[in-house]
């Protein structure tokens, strides 16, 4: 009897476990290990690799890592940003770390608006999808790598359904 117990939370913590997964929001630190610079010569295209790289979801977090004083983060227009006129920002984030939630879905546009500094590569533009989890039906087709996490998330639960069903009948 005692087994049987076991086994149904078992299976109840297996069903639970792809949601919490799911509904957790993701932490992207920008430019990684680099944080946010004025990218090398060598390296103009760190934010736009990162964006690339990345996967931006409703209620995501970008954490923008830099020198308080010597940078900050602006958020502009798509106007703005394509000139990188600092001139007039929607918001402006000047302490180290900047947590910014991503709070809609669309284009987010972000540049440093110390002088020039945009213009030598500091910004970073993105696209922030609606689906908060893989298994969204709006999102985009995932990747490879992220096609083998649903399968697991399914699996396990199964295996543990399969196990009960044998113990049981
Ligand atoms: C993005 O991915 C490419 C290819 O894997 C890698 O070379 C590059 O360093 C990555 N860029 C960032 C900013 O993570
Ligand atoms: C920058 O934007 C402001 C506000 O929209 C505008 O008045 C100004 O002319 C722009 N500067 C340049 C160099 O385009
Ligand atoms: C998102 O958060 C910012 C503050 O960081 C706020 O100004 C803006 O109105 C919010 N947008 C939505 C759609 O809630
Ligand atoms: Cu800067």
């Amino acid at each position: 009897m005692a087994n049987v117990e076991i086994l149904v939370l078992l299976v109840a913590a297996a069903l639970l476990m792809p949601l919490r997964h799911t509904t957790e929001a993701a932490e992207h630190v920008v430019g990684g290990s680099a944080g946010w610079i004025i990218p090398s010569q060598g390296d103009t295209s760190l934010y736009t690799s990162f964006a690339a790289n990345n996967t931006f979801r409703l209620n995501d977090i970008l954490v923008f890592n830099f020198a308080t004083g010597f940078h900050n983060v602006v958020t502009l227009s798509k106007k703005h940003y394509d000139s990188c006129n600092v001139s007039e920002v929607m918001q402006s984030f000047d302490t180290a770390p900047a947590r910014i939630i991503l709070n809609r879905t669309g284009e987010f546009y972000f540049a440093c608006a110390f002088s020039s500094h945009c213009s030598l590569g500091q910004k970073l533009s993105i696209h922030v999808t609606a689906g908060s989890s893989s298994l969204a039906p709006l999102s985009p087709p995932p990747p490879a790598s992220r096609a083998a996490m649903p399968l697991v998330a399914v699996t396990i639960p199964v295996l543990f359904i399969a196990v009960a069903t044998n113990v049981l009948f």
